[in-house]
């Protein structure tokens, strides 16, 4: 305490009486007082008894205190506020979110803080997607799956219910953009997607890259099993017999070759894929990795060349996320581009992919159109995806060219097209069978496939619907079967190929995309016809190219057979369209017809060494005809669309988000950026 004026100038004593007497003082008599009162008097004294600095120093150091703690609060707060604003999804590495740096990071709270700091651990981060197979669904752990980024919930149960779901789903998401979906009939071509020549600026990365969504595993069905099965079987066959090689011979156990590229095997790569075939797609990637060379003096055909093998690659790439096919696509598609060096810049037929020459074939300078026009989604996403401009401009320029052609009836295009004049040739005979089929097909998928803006696309294939309805479509007797025949110089011909069966699906994905709902009546009617050209035939299979009856005749069928059309390929129009049917209606008749055929193909076509055979006599049950051999689209297509056909899971290949080519081998719908 200080003790007033008598002792200045005496030495301080204050020291000393402050800091022994106080307690005693005020224990006095040895009691405890610990009031507030005396506790503030007693600090007081203390603080009195300090010296002029040892206060200064204090209060120095308490108004240090003071600043930082303002500090530190601000950029705390700014911090959390950062965080807190932020969606979980996109907060991002420490370094994304700006003032988390100056904050204390040991103040933050935990759970934001694990979030924020994702990005130290590469494996958690979702810029960087493991390069690993994932497990998809049952045994298909092959799959790469980007980290989710969405957290909306995309499953479906299983169940044909779950199939309709997406339907009244997809209703009102199109209301949103204007567009009703099959039942109704508006189309509203402007999509939200980009379009193809602001897509292609930049390389792509595959769909399996992007936003996509873990989901629970859908077990296989007992049919699915049955698939796999079928594949396997057929796949022990060309191990065993043909590896490497174009197709399996599976009589005599032995191949074919076309074009010498294991055509075979990378046609079936993305269907392995697909079933969860790992073993056997590790060992095809094997293949492709170490012995597939296109560096080889050989012809191929541009088409075919393109839907099995460039198509083939492309689409292994997306659902793999390898980058092993797509340098194995960029290299086949920059040698099949010499093919477009021609006066007209119609296409040649077939290329020389080791010279970079090109040429039609021997005895005619046309090319056929709809191998011409067949090869758009192949060469666009090979654009989009290397972001070289030259693959899409190629084939663009044939379908504007196409676009502009006369010759044409009511939208239906004759056969051929000269690779000089330009021009169509063999003019006055349409079908939608052999040579002008897919040419109907990639009209509307090009147009899905750009994100339906392409109005010419559109105005193409809806014209050329109308003109089948005009002139190709009538009914057969006695069941009233509507189909789908030739014109040729105005005469009407009851023949239809089985190539024609593609058209009930593509009429119903159009319908799924918006387009009239009349298309879905046809193509109700005309899947219903192309079921009938197995069901009424012996062995239960189709014929390559059936006769209707146009009258009604005692003792006959609705479907002729001609002795030169009564083989079977193992082609999969028909179980392509019951694919497309029940994706979109859920009605498992599709199902239940798709399962006699696969039946039916076990029954006669299965060879028990392995493989399958196309057949001679659809007729014969007792005697087939084997012909000895299985083609690439057995395993690329049939086997791939039964599989789809048999799933209820409608993630498996979302048709809102894939396209399938012309050889079953699906490619990205492109998606705004
Ligand atoms: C396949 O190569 C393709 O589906 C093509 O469009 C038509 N021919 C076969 C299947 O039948």
């Amino acid at each position: 305490m200080y003790s007033g004026p008598a002792a200045a100038g005496g030495p301080p004593r204050r020291d000393f009486i402050t800091l022994t007497l106080g307690p005693q003082e005020a224990g006095g008599a040895g009691g405890y007082n610990n009031s507030k009162a005396w506790r503030r008097r007693s600090c007081w004294r203390k603080w009195k008894q300090l010296s002029r600095l040892q206060r200064s120093v204090i209060l120095f150091l308490f108004a240090f205190l003071a600043v930082c703690g303002v500090i530190s609060y601000t950029n705390m707060g700014e911090a959390w506020k950062s965080l807190t604003d932020k969606p979980l999804d996109d907060q991002g590495t420490e370094q994304e979110i700006p003032g988390l740096k100056l904050a204390n990071p040991a103040v933050l709270p935990a759970p934001q803080k694990a979030e924020a700091n994702r990005g130290d651990y590469p494996e958690l981060s979702p810029q960087k997607p493991p390069k690993l197979p994932h497990v998809r669904r049952g045994s298909s752990n092959l799959q790469i799956k980007a980290p989710r980024r969405d957290t909306r919930l995309r499953t479906r149960p299983g169940t044909i219910r779950a199939v309709e779901e997406p339907v009244q789903a997809d209703k009102e998401e199109k209301t949103e953009k204007s567009v009703i979906s099959w039942r109704g009939a508006v189309i509203e071509p402007d999509q939200s997607t980009e379009p193809p020549s602001s897509k292609i600026k930049e390389p792509e990365k595959p769909l399996s890259e992007e936003a996509e969504h873990q989901k629970e595993p859908v077990p296989l069905t007992q049919r699915q099993l049955a698939v796999v099965e079928a594949f396997r079987h057929a796949w022990r066959g060309y191990r065993d017999f043909a590896w490497g090689h174009d197709e399996l011979k599976p009589v005599t156990k032995s191949y074919s070759e076309w074009f010498g590229l294991g055509l075979t095997l990378i046609d079936a790569l993305d269907t392995m894929w697909i079933l969860g075939l790992k073993e056997e797609f590790e060992e095809a990637r094997k293949w492709v990795a170490n012995d597939l060379v296109f560096d080889k003096n050989v012809d191929v055909n541009l088409f075919e060349s393109t839907i099995r093998i460039l198509g083939g690659l492309l689409s292994t790439y997306h659902l793999s996320g390898d980058s092993l096919f797509l340098e194995k696509a960029k290299d086949i598609g920059n040698r099949l581009m010499p093919a477009f060096k021609t006066p007209s810049k119609i296409p040649y037929s077939d290329v020389n992919i080791g010279r970079g020459t090109a040429h039609p074939p021997r005895w005619t300078s046309d090319s056929t159109v709809a191998e011409v026009t067949s090869i758009q989604l192949e060469f666009r996403e090979l654009s989009r995806l290397t972001g070289d401009e030259k693959f899409q401009k190629a084939v663009d320029e044939v379908m504007k060219h196409v676009h502009t052609l006369s010759g044409k009836n009511d939208g239906l295009v004759p056969m051929f097209i000269n690779t000089n004049s330009g021009q169509f040739t063999h003019l006055g005979v349409y079908t939608l069978g052999a040579r002008a089929d897919s040419y109907y097909e990639y009209l509307l998928k090009q147009w899905i496939q750009g994100g339906k803006k392409e109005n010419e696309l559109l105005e193409d294939y809806m014209g050329a619907i109308e003109g089948v309805k005009k002139h190709l479509l009538q009914k057969s007797e006695p069941k009233r079967l509507t189909f789908v025949g030739e014109l040729a110089h105005g005469h009407f011909s009851a023949k239809m190929d089985h190539l024609v069966c593609f058209l009930p699906g593509t009429l119903a994905l159009g319908v799924h995309n918006g387009l009239a709902a009349d298309h879905m009546e046809l193509a109700e009617a005309l899947i219903e016809t192309c079921y009938q050209m197995y069901a009424q035939v012996e062995t239960g299979l189709s014929p390559e190219i059936v006769h209707f009856n146009l009258h009604a005749q005692k003792g006959h069928k609705d479907v002729e057979i001609k002795p030169a059309d009564r083989h079977n390929l193992l082609r999969p129009e028909t179980v392509e369209s019951l694919f497309y049917m029940y994706r979109f209606t859920g009605d498992k008749k599709y199902q239940d017809w798709g399962w006699e055929i696969l039946q039916n193909f076990n029954k006669y076509t299965r060879v028990p060494t392995g493989g399958y055979t196309s057949i001679n006599n659809v007729q014969n049950p007792s005697n087939p005809e084997p012909r000895d051999k299985m083609e690439s689209f057995f395993l690329g297509e049939t086997l791939k669309y039964m599989f789809l056909l048999f799933s209820d899971d409608i993630d498996l290949i979302n048709l809102d988000k894939y396209v399938f080519n012309t050889e079953a081998h699906p490619l990205p719908i492109w998606m705004p950026a």
